[in-house]
């Protein structure tokens, strides 16, 4: 179950005591209580004190993780969008581009299928397919498992492509550096307003499929400010994984940013 999201797969059809609130527009925001969610058959309470113990379990394996790539040199980036957004794509020209000058590797999560991992290897770089099943998004124990089957080179870069849920993954660390969150313009640009906490959980947003703009009524002004508005940290680059336009802007980014990282920490004289 998965009480972040609330999307319960083993709920008990208990007699809940969800909390919701009615705005003043009618608009029935069942996100109110003190957890933010609504779960049938949990109390508010109980689901404040699942979700706690589900995170401090997870941020436990993250940390163990995140130890383990550091200690192997190497820099991992979580890839997390909705469906369709363009991940595999992106990744795909991005290894193919950086496999030359860099020790490469890639977790992919997917509820089913082998289809991404496959498509990851015809590149030549290294890749294991995580399924979740009915999960709706990576937890940092399935990437300990993955990682068994991986060999982490220093100087290298993993990049671990998230289940396509632009709403669980935002709260799971898997012990990656940062999050990266994939935004294709045919999603609307309201999306940032719309599922804030991952946009807010990123570090960077690619918007992608830059070349169907001529084919939409997209508002970049409007995604831009949406985006910023709810992380006004959040770096951003436009980007075609079709054409290529803003990739060399998005692998500036990644060798500046991993260099940033593994750098080793000073000393203190
Ligand atoms: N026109 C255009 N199509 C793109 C671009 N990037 C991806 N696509 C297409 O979008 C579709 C989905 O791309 P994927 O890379 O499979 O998306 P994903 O985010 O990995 O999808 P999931 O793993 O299912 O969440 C495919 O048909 C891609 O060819 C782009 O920049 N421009
Ligand atoms: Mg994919």
């Amino acid at each position: 179950m998965c009480t972040v999201c609330g999307c319960a797969h083993d709920h008990d059809h208990g007699v809940g005591s969800s909390h919701h609130h009615i705005h003043a527009t009618g608009a029935i925001d069942f996100g109110h209580g003190p957890a933010g969610v609504s779960v049938p058959g949990l109390s508010q309470a109980r689901t404040i004190r699942i979700e706690r113990d589900v995170l401090a379990k997870n941020n436990g394996f993250a940390e163990a993780n995140r130890k383990r790539i550091r200690q192997a040199g190497t820099f991992a980036l979580n890839l997390v969008s909705s469906p369709g957004s363009g991940k595999t794509t992106i990744l795909v020209r991005t290894l193919t581009e950086l496999r030359q000058s860099r020790p490469l590797a890639v977790i992919e999560g997917d509820q089913q299928t082998s289809n991404d991992a496959e498509r990851i290897r015809q590149t030549g770089v290294q890749a294991v397919q995580v399924n979740t099943g009915k999960g709706c998004h990576l937890d940092a124990h399935m990437v300990g498992h993955a990682m068994d089957q991986l060999s982490l080179i220093p100087g290298g870069l993993l990049f671990i492509e998230n289940v396509g849920n632009l709403v669980c993954p935002a709260a799971f660390d898997l012990g990656e550096a940062c999050k990266v969150v994939v935004l294709s313009v045919t999603e609307g640009e309201d999306k940032p307003l719309k599922y804030p906490d991952m946009f807010a959980a990123a570090e960077l947003m690619l918007l992608n499929k830059s070349d169907l703009l001529p084919h939409l009524d997209f508002d970049m002004d409007a995604c831009l400010a949406a985006a910023r508005r709810v992380n006004p940290a959040m770096q951003i680059f436009t980007i075609s994984a079709r054409t290529g336009e803003g990739f060399a802007a998005f692998h500036a980014w990644i060798a500046a940013r991993a260099a940033s990282y593994l750098r080793p920490m000073a000393t203190p004289a």
